[in-house]
């Protein structure tokens, strides 16, 4: 007798539940999926064009140097959107479980801030935030909620141009902060996996080095991406439809 797949999924999904229950040491790692349902976009596929651009050539600091009026255009328009929307089932649930969990690390490759607006404590913003800019020229950090920076936003000490305070193609991460995700993966028992296709580097190395570590390893994404075939368990659908079954 053939088992459907809704049954498969239930299955799948009791299991991981069990599984995040006991975790002692849970990472989470987040990507662009888990905003989608929210109206975020995301950069890869459909989704990843803004005025016919394809918006990971955006984010280089080639693109900035060549066309910064352009890069704040669309900066600029992210901020807005993002001021407009809310944060979804998935993000909730996930602030819902840091607090049933002794030891809860949230690793998002997001720039949005709706993990934070949804409760979620102990993040780790590992690109960087959208409401956060940075001078190009003296590097003076600014927070700034300004829904529209302007055309060129200028830095206040030393008249340099501003830029997002996020991370571009080609550009080190935060050494630090780096640091601390990789020995997270090593160190955890269950690391959980949502919405992101894991292309981009040094981020998409991260599932493996806690499956290297001994972890359990789980994912949610509406499509099997490259480190599917070396982790435990997959459930194929919407971050903020499983999701929420995970902490009910
Ligand atoms: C859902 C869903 C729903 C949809 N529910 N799921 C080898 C060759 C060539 C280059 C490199 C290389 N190794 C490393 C590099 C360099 C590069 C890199 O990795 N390139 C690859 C593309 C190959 N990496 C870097 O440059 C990094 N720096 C670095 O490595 O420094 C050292 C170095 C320098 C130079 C050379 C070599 C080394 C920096 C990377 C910075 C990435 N920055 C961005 C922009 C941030 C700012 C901003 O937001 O504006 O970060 S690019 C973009 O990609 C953004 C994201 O955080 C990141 C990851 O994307 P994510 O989140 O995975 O989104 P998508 O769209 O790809 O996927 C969405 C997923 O969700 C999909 O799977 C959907 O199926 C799923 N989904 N709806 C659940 N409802
Ligand atoms: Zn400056």
């Amino acid at each position: 007798m053939h088992r459907s797949d809704t049954t498969m999924d239930d299955e799948k999904i009791a299991f991981l539940k069990e599984r995040l229950r006991r975790a002692k040491k849970l990472m989470v790692l987040t990507g662009a999926g888990i905003s989608a349902e929210s109206g975020v976009p995301t950069f890869r596929g459909q989704d990843g064009l803004w005025q016919n651009y394809n918006v990971t050539d955006l984010a280089t600091p080639q693109a900035f140097a060549a066309n910064p009026k352009l890069v704040w255009a669309f900066y600029n328009w992210r901020r807005n959107l993002i001021s407009q929307i809310k944060e979804n089932p998935a993000h909730q649930a996930l602030a819902i479980l840091e607090e049933s969990l002794p030891d809860f690390t949230l690793v998002t490759q997001n720039v949005d801030g709706l993990h934070r607006r949804a409760g979620s404590k102990n993040i780790i913003e590992i690109h960087g935030n959208l409401w956060q800019v940075k001078c190009s020229q003296c590097r003076q950090k600014y927070i700034d909620m300004s829904v529209n920076m302007g055309t060129l936003p200028l830095c206040k000490i030393c008249g340099g141009l501003l830029r997002p305070d996020v991370v571009w193609f080609g550009e080190n991460l935060d050494h630090q902060l780096l640091q601390r995700v990789e020995e997270t993966a090593q160190t955890c028992d269950v690391l959980l996996v949502i919405g992101t296709s894991c292309q981009v580097y040094p981020v998409a190395a991260i599932p493996m080095i806690a499956k290297n570590g001994g972890a359990f390893a789980g994912e949610i994404n509406t499509e099997e991406t490259p480190i599917t075939a070396g982790i435990d368990i997959t459930i194929i659908g919407k971050a903020g439809e499983i999701l929420p079954l995970l902490v009910k």
